[in-house]
């Protein structure tokens, strides 16, 4: 039986796969799993239903016969680990991708969630620019931080990992605030990584679920 994944049935990004399903269909789409989706709304997210699969009443979730999971971090990591192909079979390697995959979510992703927050909702404050300003700063210095470890290789560390996949994903998040483009080597990572088959269907997966949405 496929693993069942949840999204959202209109989602607020209009189809450019920023929502963090689309990490978890990437994921799939990598290792060769084929899934179904689950799609909701954001009233039925908070609903007793979805929240007895995600206490926090949001997307995504992961359903295997009698597993749940929530996160995006533990459903990718659950994958990688039940299929061949996103993380290394050396121990040490593997430690390291799974590392990064830490980095992306817990360091660099908090940054950036950070600025979204500021511009959907403080946009209207009198300090607002000092702060976008110094919230753009601390993404700068995690950046170059990051681009220089990357320097010139094609991903991480060795092979293409679940570390990459979950870095990509988090950088394209920052895209839009044209933050990557300051680092090329970062912003040419992230076109490697989005031109890679896997993310290719992924995406457009997710796409046609927005382009339903609108035609209602
Ligand atoms: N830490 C959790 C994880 O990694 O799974 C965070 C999950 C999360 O934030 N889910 C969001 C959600 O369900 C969707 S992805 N939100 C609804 C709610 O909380 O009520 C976040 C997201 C939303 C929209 C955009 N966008 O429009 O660009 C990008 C990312």
């Amino acid at each position: 039986m496929n693993p069942t994944i949840t999204g959202f049935k209109q989602s607020p990004d209009r189809g450019q796969g920023l929502a963090r399903d689309m990490r978890v269909r990437w994921a799939l789409e990598e290792v060769g799993q084929p899934y179904d989706v689950r799609l909701v709304t954001f009233p039925e997210m908070k609903q007793p239903a979805h929240r007895s699969r995600h206490p926090f009443g949001q997307i995504p979730t992961y359903e295997e016969g009698e597993l749940v999971l929530f996160e995006s971090g533990g459903i990718v990591l659950h994958i990688a680990e039940t299929h061949a192909g996103l993380l290394p079979e050396d121990a040490n390697a593997r430690a390291r991708a799974i590392t990064w995959m830490f980095a992306a979510l817990s360091t660099v992703e908090q940054s950036i969630v950070e600025l979204q927050f500021v511009m959907f909702t403080e946009r209207d404050k009198s300090w607002y620019e000092e702060r976008l300003a110094m919230v753009h700063d601390r993404i700068r210095a995690q950046l170059g931080q990051l681009s220089e470890r990357l320097g010139d290789a094609d991903w991480l560390d060795g092979a293409f990992s679940a570390g990459d996949l979950m870095m990509a994903s988090v950088l394209l998040r920052v895209r839009g605030a044209g933050l990557l483009d300051e680092y090329p080597n970062l912003a040419a990572y992230v076109a490697r990584a989005e031109a890679r088959p896997a993310y290719q269907r992924a995406f457009a997966d997710q796409l046609a679920v927005f382009e339903a949405s609108l035609a209602g």
